[in-house]
């Protein structure tokens, strides 16, 4: 595993001068009329484009890898009163955090614990069960669990296995936050025969928090599905503020790909794409791009 800051940094200054390259292959174009513009030239820039955006998101991959490793995510689970949320979160910790009772609507507050899944670590929040209540209380816990929601990275939704989908669980997940990953986990798999679980695929996973059957594999579920890759590509220890700029880098390149037949617009883009790297890199001015078209082509010597 590597995570030197140097390398980090050389993989931004390798995309960096990519990118100048670039800008100085497109306003080159730009000064020829369109039907001058030698088709060798459209195909270096297209391939230098390409090259650039590959090497980006690479950069980019491994520096979530980084990020994961050090900030870990934000894990809630929800579910109807009863379903085990807070048991599982006991099973997960190894501990008992959580008050756990067949009494519906137990936990009102949100309890956090840290948990690590092969060294990432893991926040897990268990919160108030959702449903329509008259307890002030409960109702305030269940305000509580939607605010929490919206922090989250991965929603576990927690469900009786076997059982159909209820209609207030229908309501819970039409009422969850979009663009935040969702497993649904069926526990209590230890009540049902054999033969009787349905092995769910892809988002789902059976489990029992009382025996701890299906967890090895609930485990991996997440891990997989907040993008851990086991790092064979390496990963880079970038700031969050490294990590933005990577991420507008990627959207200006994405743009300038959008506009590539409008060489003006285009060749902005690649300058905001660049603007956006030179957060990680320091500051590269136009005088810079001059300086460096001129050192290369020596022109007005
Ligand atoms: N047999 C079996 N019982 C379970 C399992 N998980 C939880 N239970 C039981 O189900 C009941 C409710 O469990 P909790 O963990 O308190 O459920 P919760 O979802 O946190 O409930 P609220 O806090 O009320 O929303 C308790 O009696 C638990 O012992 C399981 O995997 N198997
Ligand atoms: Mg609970």
């Amino acid at each position: 595993m590597r995570s030197l800051q140097g390398d980090f940094s050389a993989a931004v200054q390798n995309t960096v001068s990519d990118l100048v390259n670039l800008r100085m292959l497109v306003e080159a174009m730009l000064d020829f009329p369109e039907e001058d513009i030698e088709s060798v030239d459209v195909w270096r820039r297209n391939t230098q484009l390409q090259k650039i955006q590959s090497g980006l998101k690479k950069t980019l991959d491994a520096a979530k890898q980084g990020s994961l490793l050090r900030e870990g995510a934000y894990v809630v689970l929800v579910g109807q009163p009863n379903v085990g949320k807070s048991s599982l979160l006991n099973y997960l910790s190894g501990e008992q955090v959580a008050l756990v009772s067949d009494v519906p609507g137990t936990t009102r507050d949100v309890i956090c614990k840290e948990i690590h899944i092969e060294g990432i670590p893991f926040h897990i929040m268990d919160t108030a069960g959702l449903r329509d209540s008259e307890d002030e209380i409960e109702k305030m816990g269940i305000a509580l669990t939607r605010q929490t929601l919206k922090k989250a990275d991965l929603i576990l939704l927690l469900r009786e296995a076997n059982q159909p989908i209820s209609l207030e669980e229908s309501g819970i997940i039409a009422s969850l936050p979009s663009g935040i990953p969702q497993l649904h986990v069926f526990n209590k798999i230890d009540l049902l025969q054999k033969n009787e679980i349905n092995q769910e695929v892809d988002k789902e996973v059976a489990v029992s928090a009382k025996t701890g059957e299906g967890i090895p594999e609930l485990r991996q579920k997440m891990l997989q599905m907040i993008g851990w890759s086991n790092i064979e590509s390496g990963l880079f220890m970038a700031r969050e503020r490294h990590l933005l700029a990577l991420q507008e880098a990627e959207s200006r390149l994405f743009l300038a790909e959008n506009v590539i037949d409008h060489p003006e617009f285009f060749a902005e883009e690649l300058r905001l794409a660049q603007y956006a790297l030179n957060s990680i890199t320091g500051e590269f001015t136009a005088d810079d791009l001059l300086g460096e078209i001129f050192s290369r082509f020596c022109i007005g010597k």
